[in-house]
């Protein structure tokens, strides 16, 4: 397969509610999008990077640069096809999101000229899966206990509550005694304690949480490990992961029981399926996170939790609990369940006349 060209594509979907986190507080999806056309037809994805380097050090328009005048320009001389893609990028350091998303359109393209489903081509094993939620940090309580109320309606299967110093022991008990022992319930701190905050961390042993994912920082994995041993509660990492080598890293040191796989920040679906396969192989079980994915993100996603390690729920809401408007048809909840796409590709394309609403900039990179 030869590329012959790629639309860099911006586009801002408004979020239905603000989404605080330890990082900061969203309230517009600003998202790129990534369209290669071949001469085998053409692939869509997105890339995870979001405006600011604030969950990672990518950002939007950085990704857009090294794509643009990196990543594109290597990949127009070769035969093209999803293995060769990283191989191709290999000598050019860092920057996964923006990988992710060109290996991912390629995936698209490819396994759409060949009418194969991502989902297929990955090794999924269900048809449809229960998924989670995240759930922000609010200005109060009760608007918590509302919000999650809202969401075991909706039948979403795990809820997360992310934490931050402050926000932590308090909604969690309100949250475990309104709701019962048998939600399960997750924290997310997205790095925002210190190792000295262990002890505290410690009392959320009491609320039968199912993970504690990424307390400290990314590079810390010592931390990790040293509140592994103080608590019962297992260790989750995401920020921490960012290839199947870091898996197999913190797993030996004890720093995680737990994965978070997010294709964007490991640089792609097939290392996001490395990833998988040495943490079953190591007994431990993982999910895929969600970066506030459009639809072609979300439906990729889903592709990937269907393999048989994914055995936790994933941040694969409802398109509704983020967005009116999405550049794809909405994916809905059917008995608490998503439906893995299961048509060629990643199985979904953007509808035309959302994606121009949506649409903020385009660029059209040639071949040379
Ligand atoms: C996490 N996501 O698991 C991330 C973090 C995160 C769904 O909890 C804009 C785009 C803002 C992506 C804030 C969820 C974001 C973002 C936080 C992702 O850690
Ligand atoms: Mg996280």
């Amino acid at each position: 397969m030869k590329l012959e060209g790629v639309e860099l594509r911006r586009v801002a979907l408004p979020l239905v509610t603000p989404f605080r986190t330890s990082l900061g507080t969203q309230t517009v999806r600003d998202a790129l999008l990534v369209r290669v056309a071949t001469d085998e037809g053409e692939g869509w994805a997105e890339s995870a990077a979001e405006d600011e380097p604030t969950y990672s050090p990518e950002y939007l328009e950085g990704a857009a640069d090294v794509i643009r005048r990196f990543l594109i320009p290597a990949l127009f001389p070769i035969d093209l096809d999803p293995a060769a893609v990283a191989p191709a990028l290999r000598h050019l350091r860092g920057h996964p999101m923006a990988k992710s998303a060109v290996e991912t359109a390629v995936l698209d393209a490819w396994l759409r000229a060949r009418g194969v489903s991502l989902a297929a081509y990955l090794g999924a094993v269900r048809r449809s899966l229960p998924v989670g939620v995240s759930v922000g940090i609010t200005d109060t309580i009760d608007e918590l206990l509302d919000t999650v109320d809202r969401h075991l309606a909706a039948g979403y299967a795990r809820v997360k509550l992310k934490i931050e110093p402050g926000w932590d022991l308090e909604p969690v008990a309100r949250v475990r005694e309104t709701f019962g022992a048998d939600v399960m319930l997750t924290v997310d701190a997205n790095t925002a304690y210190r190792p000295a905050d262990a002890s505290h961390l410690a009392e959320l042993d009491a609320y039968g949480l199912a993970m504690i994912e990424q307390p400290f920082a990314p590079d810390d994995l010592h931390a990790h490990a040293r509140l592994a041993a103080m608590i019962s509660t297992p260790i989750c990492l995401d920020e921490s992961i960012t290839s199947a080598r870091d898996a197999v890293t913190a797993i030996r040191q004890g720093a995680c029981s737990i994965i978070n796989i997010k294709p964007g920040r490991v640089g792609g679906y097939l290392e996001a399926r490395r990833i998988h396969d040495v943490a079953t192989a190591h007994g431990l079980p993982v999910w895929c996170g969600g970066m506030l994915e459009t639809g072609l993100g979300r439906a990729a996603n889903l592709a990937l939790a269907a393999l048989p390690g994914f055995t936790l729920p994933g941040d694969i809401s409802a398109t509704a609990r983020y967005y009116e408007r999405d550049v794809t048809a909405p994916f809905t909840l059917v008995d608490g369940e998503l439906a893995v796409p299961a048509g060629p590709g990643v199985g979904v394309t953007p509808e035309p006349s959302d994606l121009e609403a949506l649409t903020t900039a385009t660029e059209w990179i040639p071949a040379p």
